[in-house]
């Protein structure tokens, strides 16, 4: 945490600021309606795809929850990283304050107390304080209270952060399938940020049905469970070897609806909602809807809540307060892009550069998994250690490529290439080599550091070029890894529209770039998104899984996706074959 930060922000830093303007109003004990108008500020802003720096104060108060006073704030702190009111409150409280507020387990009252009676400033404060034994001395505290706040501080320095939506996956349904075998007749779901398919996750969240309190048992004793850190007989949440986290709730069967739909979210989806049903004089909850008698209206399935409130039930991909609740209300919510709409899958990598098969085999393995064609697009020469393509090897692999296609029946192989994208915005490949390809893959994946306007223009250029159809991985984002790099995406939309140039979400767990929001966006302006596994292995052809949830969550459908199309339309959908 910085305290003068530098101008200008992007959104995420923004976010960050608006959410720390909220832990302070906390601290303060300050009304939670504004504390909760800060929290979803940040929340819009972290997901909108332009920049707030951008916007003046009208286009601002365009999204969707951000009235005239947010407004002004972000507006201030995009252009020079704080606001009067920040300042005011950081002239309160120390901004290490904020991390102690992070805490697992300790609140707002708590951190104000530590700081009244011992002034303590900071986690590393906490931590000696509590380790020499000064914080049970403290009024309504105690040696329990102390041994928590030391076990917290402790977990979050080992099990900090968040995991790939993949991995997650892998763990819940590992955990799902073992809660299975010991109640077969119950019902067991996974909810929270993994049923709405988010990049990352933090903790998972389990909720069952049709079981009783030996449920709860075998969940604590689950063979990687490190410590529980809660176990009741309806609720019970234990740490996993991996740092992941799990709860479980067990529910009646009338409350499952309910329960599946809070417990699956998001936050902000959900108050939008629990306001929605406030309106109407009732009551939303985890247990169920209520009429103004304390009646339940609906509560076992999800539809009946949606359908009591006017609303057609929504995909728990799109319930993130983005405009679904006004986009079901109007039955004009997308028909979602579904994995099995994809029929082709046009990036991805054989031995000939850094690949570990053989075309034929990734052409066999893609067609067993019901793909109609496949473009081989191996990397090229500048990419030194993956063993790039000149333009020799490019013309052979080409010829070896469409030799084999000519073989198979009812599967077609392109003869593709993912051709870098070199610093200065020029391809890796002569114009004529690249031409003479059924379909060119751009990408960058070095000088990653350049400014924004030289990413940009880089990029720009590349799309500019007459041979290319599709910009791989656009920021090369490395989720929980690396930032993506400064390339304006937006600008980058623009001219990708302007040109015939599709954009990839590319499905690598760590990768789905692009993200969720970028997708919208582009989609939006018109440009054409493809869905790639970009695999490098047999494996990872099913990674397309992952990208397609990513276009869910953008709200494709499968006419936004050139590769849902057969290979002859396909193609025909391609930048070179445009007229
Ligand atoms: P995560 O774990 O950070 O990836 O995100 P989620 O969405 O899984 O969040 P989590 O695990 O904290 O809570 C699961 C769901 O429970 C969340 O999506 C919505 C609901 N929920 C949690 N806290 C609140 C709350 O304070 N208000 C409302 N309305 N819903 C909440
Ligand atoms: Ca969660
Ligand atoms: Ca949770
Ligand atoms: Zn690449």
């Amino acid at each position: 945490m910085s305290t003068p930060l530098a101008a200008p922000l992007d959104n995420r830093a923004v976010a960050r600021v608006l959410t720390e303007i909220a832990d302070l109003l906390e601290l303060k004990g300050e009304n939670p309606f504004k504390i909760r108008a800060y929290r979803n500020g940040a929340d819009v802003v972290v997901h909108a795809a332009e920049a707030a720096l951008g916007l003046d104060e009208a286009g601002l108060r365009a999204w969707t929850g951000i009235g005239k006073d947010l407004a002004t704030r972000i507006r201030d702190i995009a252009a020079t990283g704080t606001c009067e009111i920040r300042q005011e409150l950081l002239k309160e409280f120390p901004e290490t304050l904020l991390e102690v507020l992070r805490l697992q387990g300790v609140g707002p009252k708590t951190v104000a107390l530590l700081y009244r009676e011992l002034h303590i400033k900071s986690l590393d404060d906490l931590s000696q304080a509590a380790k020499a034994g000064r914080v049970r001395g403290i009024k309504g505290m105690g040696a329990k209270k102390e041994d928590l706040i030391l076990k917290a501080i402790e977990e979050r320095q080992r099990h900090a952060g968040r995991h790939l939506l993949a991995k997650a996956t892998e763990v819940a349904d590992a955990l799902v399938a073992y809660l299975s075998s010991h109640a077969p007749a119950a019902t067991i779901v996974t909810v929270g940020s993994v049923r709405r398919g988010a990049e990352t996750s933090g903790d998972l969240d389990l909720l069952a049905t049709g079981a009783g309190a030996s449920l709860a048992n075998a969940f604590v004793t689950y063979p990687t469970v490190e410590r529980v850190l809660g176990h009741g007989p309806t609720k019970a949440s234990v740490l996993l070897r991996g740092g992941y986290q799990a709860d479980l709730r067990i529910v009646l069967p009338e409350q499952r609806g309910a329960a599946m739909q809070y417990f699956t979210g998001s936050k902000a989806h959900n108050i939008a909602l629990r306001d929605r049903a406030l309106a109407r004089g009732w009551k939303l909850n985890e247990y169920g809807l209520f009429d103004a008698h304390d009646q339940a209206i609906a509560g076992a399935n999800e539809e009946g809540i949606y359908e009591a409130l006017d609303l057609a039930w929504i995909p728990p991909e799109l319930r993130e307060n983005r405009g679904e609740l006004a986009a079901a209300e109007g039955a004009t919510l997308p028909v979602l892009v579904t994995p099995a709409d994809l029929k082709g899958d046009v990036h991805m990598h054989t031995t000939e550069s850094d690949g570990r098969e053989s075309l034929e085999s990734m052409a066999a393995a893609s067609q067993a998994r019901g793909l109609q064609y496949i473009a081989i697009t191996d990397h090229t020469q500048s990419l030194a250690m993956t063993n790039g393509l000149d333009e020799e090897r490019t013309y052979a692999a080409a010829e070896h490529i469409r030799a084999y296609s000519a073989t198979l029946t009812e599967f077609t192989v392109l003869a593709g290439i993912e051709c870098d994208i070199l610093a200065d915005g020029t391809l890796d490949l002569a114009d004529d080599c690249l031409a003479s390809l059924d379909l060119v893959v751009a990408s960058v994946h070095s000088a990653m550091q350049q400014d924004e306007a030289e990413m940009t223009m880089r990029v720009i250029k590349a799309i500019e070029h007459p041979s290319v159809d599709i910009i791989g991985h656009l920021t090369g984002r490395m989720l929980l890894r690396r930032e993506p790099s400064r390339v304006n995406v937006e600008k980058v939309i623009d001219a990708a529209a302007a040109n015939g140039v599709a954009l990839e979400i590319n499905s690598q767990p760590y990768r789905l770039d692009l993200s969720d929001s970028h997708a919208r966006l582009a989609r939006d302006r018109g440009v054409k998104i493809v869905i790639n596994s970009d695999a490098h292995e047999i494996a990872a052809l099913g990674y397309t899984r992952w990208g397609v949830l990513t276009a869910r969550r953008a709200w494709l459908s499968p006419a936004d996706v050139l590769n849902t199309l057969p290979v002859a339309q396909f193609r025909k959908a391609l930048r070179r074959d445009r007229a």
